[in-house]
């Protein structure tokens, strides 16, 4: 976690009012798994945690002076388990009051002790998932699991990040405090010996790509957050993995709503394949960070991707353009009217979400259609 300072002067007060601004949360919280239209369950993530042992160098949340592992005050589960963050605090700062729901966006990750867990140099974390994840072949893209950090983009231009209209501010190039832990997984755990298979060369977790708590849907806007949200919908569904193609150079320059535009419902996140290791399943995940690293990866959750909860996106080869390259992929794809509802594989080309893949999703093609290399918003077929 990048360093920010409290002022020292109203350190007290802060600590006072982050009191009531944890119950808040907690109330926030508890709020947004109930609008939660996703469909993810509990055993979607990491059920419970194995081992935890903390390296040094772990990071505080600022606002209060707690370290990314203490979440025994808040009566919580540890933060990796369950969804990652859709709502972090304000930073008594630039984006409000600590009592505030601020969701987050890439260039506002979760801050706050009870969020995130921090592994620190020299520290690991074995995390258990609620089912064992597959190297499903109708997993988009290959990925299987995804591992949510802190990892966001500094912004780019003059505008800064104050929870208001994301369409005034830009993201630039460079991404803050990514912080590659190791990753491996093994399909068996105690009381049986670990098969550690390790990703040597990445992904690694708490890197690239930012998180995002909330579906950029101004015509839906969550009345939960205030009269001030005119832009966030319901949570992100974490389940569905990023494009790989969206990389930190095409997001780049874009406003924090295009940004969440080319997101979609997806949450964001690193994606793993598990035969990139030569696994077909696994139970357990590491994170791991050697002495001398100078980092200390935070983790907020681990989530296995279902191929089912693909969305409507006219991209269907996923180079974030809308070609003849896409139209082939649709071709394999039609079904016709009421034939019955695609193969998980074609599920993103139903693009009117009615079961099937016809000429109406033919017509929501067309519309999107722009030409090789141009870049296409998924949300064309609203
Ligand atoms: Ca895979
Ligand atoms: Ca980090
Ligand atoms: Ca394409
Ligand atoms: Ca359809």
């Amino acid at each position: 976690m990048t360093g920010r300072q409290v002022h020292g002067r109203g350190r007290r007060r802060l600590r006072r009012a982050v009191r009531t601004a944890v119950f808040a949360a907690l109330l926030l919280v508890a709020d947004a798994s109930r609008v939660a239209g996703a469909g993810d369950r509990a055993e979607d993530y990491a059920v419970e945690v194995v081992e935890y042992v903390e390296g040094t160098g772990v990071p505080k949340d600022w606002l209060v002076g707690i370290k990314f592992n203490n979440q025994v005050e808040v009566g919580r589960p540890l933060p990796p388990l369950e969804r990652p963050t859709v709502d972090t605090t304000g930073d008594g700062f630039n984006t409000g009051a600590p009592s505030q729901a601020v969701p987050v966006v890439p260039v506002n990750p979760p801050l706050r002790y009870y969020e995130l867990v921090s592994v620190g140099e020299g520290g690991r974390l074995i995390l258990k998932l609620g089912r064992p994840v597959t190297d499903n072949p109708a997993n988009p893209y290959g990925i299987d699991f995804i591992v949510f950090g802190n990892t966001f983009a500094v912004i780019g231009g003059t505008t800064p990040w104050r929870n208001g209209d994301p369409n005034l501010t830009t993201l630039g190039t460079v991404m803050l405090s990514r912080e590659p832990g190791k990753v491996s997984v093994s399909r068996t755990g105690p009381p049986e010996a670990y098969d550690w298979h390790t990703f040597e060369n990445g992904p690694y977790a708490d890197d690239f790509a930012p998180s995002l708590g909330r579906v950029y849907d101004p015509a839906a806007p969550d009345p939960s957050l205030g009269v001030w949200n005119l832009w966030w919908g319901q949570p992100t569904d974490p389940r569905v993995p990023l494009k790989p193609a969206l990389t930190a150079t095409r997001l780049s320059g874009r406003t924090v709503a295009q940004a969440a535009r080319l997101y979609g419902v997806s949450a964001g996140g690193v994606g793993f394949d598990l035969a990139a290791v030569g696994l077909d399943s696994a139970l357990y995940v590491k994170i791991e960070n050697p002495v001398g690293s100078g980092i200390s990866p935070d983790i907020d959750a681990v989530a296995i991707v279902d191929a089912a909860a693909a969305q409507a996106d006219p991209d269907l080869d996923g180079d974030l353009d809308v070609d003849g390259d896409d139209l082939a992929v649709f071709r394999a794809c039609m079904t016709g009217a009421a034939v019955g509802p695609p193969s998980a594989p074609c599920r993103q080309v139903d693009l009117d979400g009615d079961s099937d893949v016809d000429q109406s999703d033919f017509g929501l093609l067309q519309r999107c259609m722009g030409g090789p290399d141009e870049l296409v918003f998924p949300d064309c077929v609203r």
